[in-house]
C-alpha cells in the first residue's frame, strides 16, 4: 500500500494498546464479547487520541500567536467518513491495519459501520468540507463555523420507483470525533423590542431587549491536514433551551407547556433543510441563520479580543468568509456588536465590518437567491432591520453624493426589494457588507458580473474576483481510490502525494507506454467489479464490469437535466430495438441523486429514470447492450464507491446555470471522461485537459441567453428535425416505460414541447452526436486510456490547496504554511 507502507512495529503496538484501552474502558468491552461495532467506536476513539495531542497544542499556539485567523461560516459542512480520512491524514493507515489485523479484526469491514456524517445538501456542503481539509494542510489557523444538525440531509428509499424520504439518525450510536464544550455556550436572542437611550457621554445608543433567548453550545471536531502537525477545528452549534424545565408551570400540572419552550428552542438544530435551490424562506431557516451566526461571532470575538487585541485591530487579525447569503445576517450582527455591544460609530463599525468580511456566491438560479420579508425581519430581529435600514440608507446617500440617480439603478442596489411585498435582499447585504465577493470558476464570474450584481458591480468594479473550485485529493484520490494511488506512487514516485498538483503532470509521458496503459485500465476494471458488486447486492441486478459505465450522478435537478441523460437512454433502446443487427459498445447508464422532498418534477425524474431502468433490463431483445442502474441513497460514501469505477462522468448542465460543479473534476482526476458542456469549471478543465480527451457538446451560456431573450422556449421546429427525439418523447409520453399509468409522463413530456427552459431539446442530436463519439473512441482501447491517464495528469490545478492559497492570497491576507 503507498500511503504509508510498512508499519514500524512498536508504532503497531502502541495503537493495539490505545484501542484495547478504549474497547475496555470507553466502550465496556471485552475483546472477546466485542461487536463489529464496539471494535469501529474503540479504533475511532483510538484514532482520535492522536489528534487531540496535536490539536491542544495546534490551538495553545493560535490563542498565543498574533497570526490572522480564519473562519468559514457555513451552514453546511458534507463530511461524510472520518475514519480513514483521519488515519491517512496522521499516517496512521497502515499501523492502524496492522494493529487490527493483529487483533483478528478487518479494519475495511469496519470502517463501514461510520454513518456519514450528511451535514449538507451538495456541491456548498462538500466545497465546505473540502476547504477545511485543505486550510489544515496547507497550517492555515482555521475555524469552521456551522450547526451540529441531529439529523443530516434524509435518507433516500426507493418505494416502487419513487423516492421515499426517511429521517437520518447519524447520532444514533453517539459522534466518536466530537468534543461537547459545555462552557463554550453563548445566549442568542430572538424578538422582542429595540430601545434608545443615551450613554454615558450623552450619545444616543440602541438597546434590543429579546424575548426568547436560546443557548447555543458548542461541539467541537478536530480537523487535521496531510502530515501536517497542525490541528483546525470544526465547531458545530447545537441549540439548547436557556432553562430546560419551567417549574412553576410543571408544579402547576402544565406538564406539556413546561416543555414547549425546550422544544421550540431545540428544533433550531434539529434538521438540515433539504432544498437546494428551491424557494427558500421558512421562518426556522431564519432562526438556524442567525442562531449559527450570533453564537460564531460572539465566539470569535472572544477569542480576538482575550488574546488582548483592540476591537479595532479584528481585520488584522480575523478574517470571515461566508458560505453563500446563508450567514449573510453576519454583516447586520457585526455591526451590532460594534455599535451597540462596544460603542463604536457608525463609520468605524461599517468600515471594520467590510475589511473582515468576504462573500462566496454559489449559484445564480433565482429560486436560490434568499430574500427575507421585512415583517418577518421586524418581528425576529428588530434591531437587525433598523440596522439594514441604516446601512441602505447611509448606501443609497453616497450614491447620491455622486449625483448617481439613475432610479432603475437606485432600486436594484437597494436592499430593501419592493416589487413583491417588501423583502430584504441578502445577496446584496453579504455584497455591500463584504470587501471581497467570488464566484466559484471563470463562467459563473463572469455571469455573476453581467447578471444578478451588474449594478453593484459597476459601483464597485474590484469586489467581484473570481475563485476556481476544488477538490481535496485526500479524500478523492487517494482514499477512495488506493489502487490508482499506488499505481502513480510507483510510476511518479512518493512526491505525488505531496505534490500532486505538479507531479500528475509526469504522468502524460506514462500515456504512451502500453504496459501503464494496462495497469491503470486494470485498476478500473477492479472498481467497476467492485461497483459491480455493490449493484447486486442492493438491487439484486447483475451489470458486466466489462461494459462502459456512463456515470450521472448528483441533486436531481431541472438545469443538471438528467431527463436529457433519459431521452438519450431511450433513444439508445429504441436504436437496438429497431436494429438487431446494431453494433452497440455495451453501456451501463448509473444514475443516483436525491431530490428536494417539494420539489415534485425532480421527484418525477427519479420515477422516471426507474421506470425506464424496469423495462430496459427486462427486455430480452437489448442483448446485454444496455442496463440501466439507479442506486438509492447517494451521499459521500456512495460516491466514493462510484467516481473510480466510471468511464463517463456526465456534466451536462444548462449552459450558464451550474455555477462549478466539483464532481466533475472527482471524476476527472480519477481517469473518467467526461461528456458535458461548456458550463461552469467545465470550461476551465476542458482548457486543461483538452477538448480532444473531452466530449463536449451543445449550447454555449450565451447562446441559451439568446434564445431565453427572445422568448424561443417552444421546440416545434427542434423536435420536427430529429426524428430520434421525436421518437423517444413520444415513447415516454405514450406510457411505453409506464404501462400501468400511461399519461405519467404526458405532462412532463409537454412541458419540453412548449415552455424548455432548460433547452433539452435544442442540445439532443448534439448530445447524441457527442455519444457516438464515445462509442467510437471506446473501441479504440488505447486511445481511450491515453485519453483517461490524461484527464488524470492534467487535473492537478483543481486541487482545493490552489484554491485556499488563492483565498489566502487575495481575500484573506493570510500567509500559507512554509511562507
Ligand atoms: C440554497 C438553499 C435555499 C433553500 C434552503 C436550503 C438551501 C440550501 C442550499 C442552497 C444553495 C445552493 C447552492 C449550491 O449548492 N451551489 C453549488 O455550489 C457548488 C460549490 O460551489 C457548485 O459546485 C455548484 O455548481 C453549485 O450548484
Amino acid at each position: 500500500m503507498a500511503l504509508d507502507s510498512i508499519p514500524d512495529q512498536s508504532a503497531v503496538e502502541i495503537f493495539k494498546h490505545a484501542v484495547l484501552t478504549r474497547l475496555r474502558y470507553a466502550v465496556g468491552k471485552d475483546p472477546a464479547d466485542a461487536f463489529d461495532h464496539d471494535w469501529f467506536e474503540a479504533v475511532a476513539l483510538a484514532t482520535s487520541k492522536y489528534q487531540v495531542d496535536n490539536w491542544e497544542e495546534t490551538t495553545r499556539a493560535i490563542d498565543r500567536s498574533a497570526r490572522k485567523h480564519v473562519y468559514y461560516l457555513s451552514l453546511e459542512f458534507l463530511i461524510g467518513r472520518l475514519l480513514i480520512d483521519n488515519l491517512s491524514n496522521l499516517g496512521l493507515l497502515e499501523v492502524a491495519r496492522q494493529a487490527l489485523s493483529e487483533l483478528g479484526v478487518d479494519l475495511e469491514r469496519i470502517r463501514l459501520l461510520e454513518p456519514d456524517a450528511a451535514l449538507g445538501n451538495g456541491g456548498l456542503g462538500r466545497l465546505a468540507a473540502c476547504f477545511m481539509e485543505s486550510m489544515a494542510t496547507l497550517d492555515i489557523p482555521a475555524h469552521g463555523y456551522g450547526i451540529r444538525y441531529e439529523h443530516g440531509l434524509f435518507k433516500q428509499v426507493i418505494g416502487d420507483g419513487w423516492q421515499q424520504e426517511h429521517t437520518e439518525t447519524w447520532l444514533d450510536f453517539g459522534n466518536p470525533w466530537e468534543f461537547e464544550r459545555p462552557e463554550s455556550a453563548y445566549s442568542v436572542g430572538f424578538g422582542g423590542s429595540v430601545y434608545s437611550e443615551p450613554d454615558a457621554n450623552g450619545v444616543e445608543r440602541q438597546r434590543w431587549e429579546p424575548v426568547e433567548r436560546v443557548r447555543a453550545v458548542a461541539y467541537d471536531m478536530p480537523v487535521v491536514g496531510w502530515r501536517t502537525a497542525s490541528v483546525n477545528t470544526l465547531r458545530l452549534w447545537r441549540a439548547r433551551a436557556e432553562e430546560t424545565l419551567k417549574l412553576d408551570r410543571f408544579n402547576a400540572g402544565d406538564h406539556l407547556g413546561a416543555v414547549a419552550d425546550t422544544v421550540r428552542a431545540e428544533s433550531i438544530s434539529r434538521v438540515l433543510y433539504p432544498a437546494d435551490s428551491t424557494e427558500a424562506g421558512q421562518e426556522l431557516r431564519l432562526r438556524q441563520e442567525y442562531f449559527f451566526v450570533a453564537a460564531s461571532l460572539q465566539d470569535l470575538m472572544q477569542r480576538h479580543l482575550g488574546k488582548g487585541e483592540d476591537v479595532y485591530g479584528l481585520p488584522e487579525r480575523v478574517a470571515i468568509q461566508l458560505n453563500d447569503t446563508h450567514p449573510a445576517i453576519a454583516v447586520a450582527e457585526l455591526m451590532r456588536l460594534l455599535l451597540d455591544e462596544r460603542g463604536l460609530d457608525w463609520s468605524d463599525a461599517w468600515e471594520l465590518t467590510v475589511a473582515t468580511l468576504s462573500y462566496t456566491n454559489h449559484t445564480l438560479l433565482p429560486e436560490a437567491l434568499e430574500s427575507w420579508p421585512v415583517g418577518l425581519m421586524e418581528r425576529l430581529l428588530p434591531r437587525h432591520m433598523q440596522i439594514i435600514y441604516l446601512i441602505n440608507a447611509f448606501h443609497i446617500d453616497a450614491l447620491r453624493a455622486k449625483d448617481i440617480h439613475d432610479f432603475a439603478l437606485l432600486r436594484s442596489v437597494s436592499l430593501i426589494e419592493e416589487d413583491h411585498g417588501r423583502r430584504v435582499r441578502m445577496g446584496n447585504l453579504a455584497f455591500l457588507g463584504s470587501h471581497s465577493v467570488n464566484g466559484v470558476s471563470a463562467l459563473h464570474t463572469e455571469l455573476m458580473r453581467e447578471t444578478v450584481f451588474r449594478d453593484l458591480h459597476r459601483l464597485y468594479p474590484n469586489r467581484i474576483s473570481n475563485k476556481t473550485n476544488g477538490v481535496t485529493f485526500r479524500r478523492w484520490l487517494f482514499q477512495t481510490n488506493p489502487e490508482l494511488t499506488e499505481l502513480l506512487v510507483d510510476t511518479l514516485g512518493d512526491d505525488v502525494l505531496d505534490n500532486p498538483e505538479s507531479r500528475l503532470r509526469d504522468l502524460a509521458a506514462h500515456a504512451e507506454k502500453s504496459a501503464v496503459r494496462q495497469r491503470f485500465a486494470q485498476q478500473r476494471r477492479n472498481a467497476k467489479q467492485r461497483l459491480a458488486v455493490l449493484i447486486e447486492e442492493r438491487l439484486g441486478l447483475r451489470v458486466d464490469p466489462d461494459a462502459l459505465f456512463d456515470v450521472h450522478v448528483k441533486r436531481i435537478h431541472e438545469y443538471k437535466r438528467q431527463l436529457l441523460n433519459l431521452l438519450h437512454t431511450v433513444a439508445l433502446y429504441q436504436d437496438i430495438r429497431n436494429d438487431p443487427t446494431t453494433e452497440r459498445v455495451p453501456r451501463v447508464k448509473i444514475f443516483a441523486g436525491k431530490a428536494a422532498p417539494s420539489y415534485v418534477l425532480a421527484k418525477l425524474i427519479i420515477k422516471l429514470a426507474n421506470d425506464i431502468s424496469r423495462t430496459v433490463n427486462a427486455d430480452p431483445t437489448v442483448r446485454g447492450l444496455l442496463k440501466v442502474v439507479f442506486i438509492p441513497n447517494y451521499n459521500v460514501s456512495l460516491a466514493e464507491s462510484i467516481i473510480p469505477a466510471a468511464d463517463l462522468s456526465e456534466q451536462i448542465s444548462t449552459a450558464g446555470l451550474e455555477a462549478s460543479g466539483t464532481s466533475n473534476m472527482k471524476f476527472a482526476l480519477n481517469g473518467a471522461l467526461t461528456i458535458g458542456t461548456l458550463d461552469g469549471a467545465n470550461v476551465e478543465m476542458c482548457e486543461r485537459i483538452g477538448p480532444e480527451n473531452m466530449f463536449i457538446f451543445g449550447l454555449k451560456a450565451q447562446q441559451v441567453e439568446a434564445r431565453k431573450r427572445a422568448g424561443e422556449l417552444a421546440m416545434h421546429n427542434e423536435i420536427a428535425e430529429s426524428p430520434r427525439l421525436q421518437e423517444a418523447l413520444m415513447a415516454v409520453s405514450s406510457g411505453v416505460f409506464s404501462p400501468d399509468d400511461p399519461q405519467r409522463y404526458t405532462a412532463l413530456i409537454d412541458s419540453l414541447r412548449h415552455d424548455d427552459r432548460f433547452m433539452v431539446c435544442p442540445d439532443f442530436d448534439a448530445y447524441w452526436d457527442a455519444q457516438e463519439r464515445v462509442e467510437q473512441l471506446w473501441r479504440k482501447p488505447s486511445r481511450w486510456w491515453k485519453a483517461s491517464m490524461l484527464n488524470t495528469a492534467r487535473v492537478g490545478w483543481f486541487s482545493s490547496d490552489r484554491t485556499i492559497r488563492e483565498y489566502a492570497q487575495d481575500i484573506w491576507q493570510v500567509p500559507v504554511g512554509g511562507e
